[in-house]
């Protein structure tokens, strides 16, 4: 993992599909990136990359246009891309929520239900990006960041690729009423993802490690390890219950569920650094603020600018 300052460029020494703004004049672009070069795809959006068949994105990819000269990286979302999470997938999650929870039975039966939680995420235009702010409720009082690794599906319901996503989370408000969980879940800066969507066929996100971990002055206050293999549910049953009774034109993320949380007694401050790594997928870094006044200047169709 490197070190967590929240600052910088993010780190992709593999291939993974990007948007990007371009220093000189502004305009965005996607493109792929590899090796730290990026260089452009013909299309205008990711959204239009989950339109096709991965076959098909597969072909695109391996003829990519000029290099990008200092291309500023965006959230790898847009258009009508949404991002849908699961919950309760991994065991441990199973176990903190009934910890937190004044209806704990509903988590233990999700858990081993046929059905999974499926929940509503974020739009394309609110996801934050490495670098960028998540945020803490200023109603809550009991908040966690949720290490997960995304599956990017294209229309089709085809897994065309992968993201390490934080699925901020008021541990407070879902425990106080399991009904309150899109407030907890959804409100300004509650969605991170990692700048670089890994393609499919380039990883096994079957057994993959996932690491967490918060710093706050410089100093590590939690961390943890697991690895997706833990997960209960294999990926094309979480996908199969999204799709089973909407379209998706621009495609979904389907962030997968979290298998680290930390002890009850364990809160974000702001100024604290949330970094997660997931082995061969990337890397995700943001400092915490709280409330939603850092996020005005998020608009639909607008990326999220950086902040100093
Ligand atoms: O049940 C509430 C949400 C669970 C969740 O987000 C997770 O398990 O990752
Ligand atoms: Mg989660």
């Amino acid at each position: 993992m490197r070190e967590a300052t929240g600052h910088g460029p993010p780190k992709l020494p593999l291939m993974h599909i990007v948007r990007y703004r371009r220093g000189q004049d502004g305009t965005p672009g996607v493109g792929v990136r590899d090796d730290g070069v990026v260089r452009e795809l013909p299309v205008p959006s990711v959204a239009a990359l989950l339109r096709e068949r991965v076959a098909d994105l597969r072909a695109l990819l391996g003829a990519p246009g000029d290099v990008v000269e200092d291309a500023r990286l965006l959230a790898p979302v847009d258009g009508a891309t949404e991002v849908w999470a699961a919950g309760v997938t991994y065991l441990r999650s199973r176990e903190a929520r009934m910890e937190e929870s004044s209806e704990a039975d509903i988590y233990g039966r999700v858990y081993e239900a046929a059905r999974p939680e499926l929940f509503f995420k974020s739009a394309a235009w609110r996801v934050v990006v490495d670098g960028e702010p998540v945020a803490i409720r200023a109603d809550s009082g009991l908040d966690v960041p949720e290490p997960e690794l995304a599956l990017v599906v294209n229309r089709f319901g085809e897994i065309a690729g992968y993201l390490v996503c934080n699925d901020m989370s008021s541990r407070a408000i879902e425990g106080e009423n399991p009904l309150y969980l899109p407030q907890a879940k959804v409100y300004a800066g509650a969605c991170a993802l990692s700048a670089g969507i890994r393609p499919v066929w380039e990883v096994n996100g079957a057994d993959l490690a996932v690491a967490v971990r918060v710093t706050r002055d410089g100093v590590a206050v939690w961390s943890g390890t697991t690895s997706t293999a833990r997960l209960k549910r294999p990926f094309a049953e979480l996908v199969d219950y999204l799709f089973r009774a909407d379209h998706f034109p621009d495609g979904a993320v389907l962030s997968t569920g979290t298998g680290l949380a930390p002890a009850m007694d364990f809160t974000l401050q702001p100024a604290d650094v949330v970094t997660i790594a997931i082995d061969g997928i990337g890397e995700l870094t943001n400092p915490v603020v709280v409330g939603k006044e850092h996020f005005e200047h998020q608009r639909p169709g607008i990326e999220v600018e950086s902040r100093p």
